[in-house]
């Protein structure tokens, strides 16, 4: 007699495509990729689409009334927001689906979680647990190259954390802007993070960093900015003027078939900004305390923001809010430019 565990585990997996997006822009596209019909709409005729994650929902201690596609639509795009619902890897969900993933529980998916989620749905209907996937940069990075969408707004990208050279832990965003062509802008780094070791790392990968420095003097220092604060101490590589230029810079990038990601950092609005040395000691705590109590890994991020939260009695929330909706309204004014130089 056969085991009932291993007989089961013979029966041949259900990997018939589902979802199968089929249009002519989208040759080479996933089985497994399911778009929604406004954006497979939109990329299909050169209207602007800018990508979303979904981690900020699932992970990032920022509530649910972010409303990030709203921002992006007031600027003339059509907001894309990726992520895994239960089992199915998707560019485009609806409010209530973002909801939903919320309210049953997400992993937090980077690259190397993609297929491991999309292939227990495959093969066992509804998947173990929820199947749901809130995707980080790195796992939306991939999802949108996929779907071919050249923008991406979030809030802050992962990096070398502190330490980082001793526990290695180093955000797979990084490696992530090393091998897709996607543009990501961002308010820089979150400010817990080794800022000087991320943009090492970042060179090393190939991958393009500048810095929006509208309003800024010429010849004045550019610092790559680092979240909550404009400064950093740490110069940006580059520096851009205005969306125009970031988008001539993405379309070069795909002129000269360079694989690599490029990185826009965008610092907070002025007015929201918390200054350096009011953060400092939150983050110190913060970070301390994530090591004693052992979060490490892709639990370290997550722990820090919500502490951060906590030390600063809420205050870090609104200044996040509005350094994500600002970065998503740049994001969705490079991706009409971007539209503008392809027609
Ligand atoms: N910035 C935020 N909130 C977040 C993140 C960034 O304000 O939740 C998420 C992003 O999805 C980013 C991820 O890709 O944290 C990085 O996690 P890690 O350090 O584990 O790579
Ligand atoms: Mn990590």
């Amino acid at each position: 007699r056969v085991p009932a565990l291993i007989r089961k585990s013979l029966l041949v997996p259900r990997l018939r495509p589902r979802h199968f997006t089929t249009h002519p822009h989208h040759h080479g596209l996933s089985p497994l990729l399911k778009i929604s019909p406004e954006v497979s709409a939109a990329l299909a005729s050169n209207i602007p689409v800018v990508a979303l994650e979904s981690t900020i929902y699932t992970h990032g201690a920022l509530g649910n009334d972010l409303n990030l596609e709203f921002v992006v639509r007031q600027h003339g795009a059509v907001p894309a927001v990726c992520g895994i619902l239960a089992g199915v890897p998707t560019v485009g969900l609806a409010p209530d689906e973002i909801e939903r993933m919320v309210r049953e529980g997400a992993k937090k998916a980077s690259r190397r979680d993609l297929a491991f989620l999309a292939a227990r749905a495959s093969m066992l209907g509804s998947g173990g647990g929820a199947g749901h996937g809130g995707t980080t940069i790195s796992g939306t990075m991939v999802l949108a190259r996929l779907a071919g969408i050249r923008v991406f707004g979030t809030g802050g990208l992962g990096g070398v954390h502190r330490g980082g050279e001793s526990s290695m832990d180093v955000s797979a965003d990084l490696t992530e802007l090393g091998r897709t062509r996607v543009a990501v802008v961002s308010s820089g780094c979150k400010g817990f993070l080794d800022i000087p070791r991320t943009l090492e790392f970042l060179e090393t990968q190939g991958a393009f960093v500048a810095t929006f420095a509208d309003g800024m003097a010429e010849g004045e220092r550019v610092d790559f900015p680092a979240f909550w604060a404009r400064e950093s101490g740490t110069p940006s590589p580059a520096v851009v003027r205005d969306e125009r230029e970031a988008a001539a810079i993405i379309l070069a990038q795909e002129q000269l078939g360079v694989e690599s990601g490029l990185l826009f950092a965008n610092p907070i609005p002025e007015e929201a900004a918390i200054p350096r040395k009011e953060m400092e000691a939150a983050i110190d705590l913060a970070v301390r305390e994530a090591e004693e109590k052992g979060f490490t890994g892709n639990a370290n991020t997550p722990y820090v923001l919500k502490r951060i939260r906590e030390l600063t009695h809420g205050r870090s929330v609104p200044a996040n809010k509005a350094l994500v909706r600002a970065n998503v309204a740049r994001a969705a004014k490079i991706a009409v430019e971007l539209a503008k130089m392809m027609d």
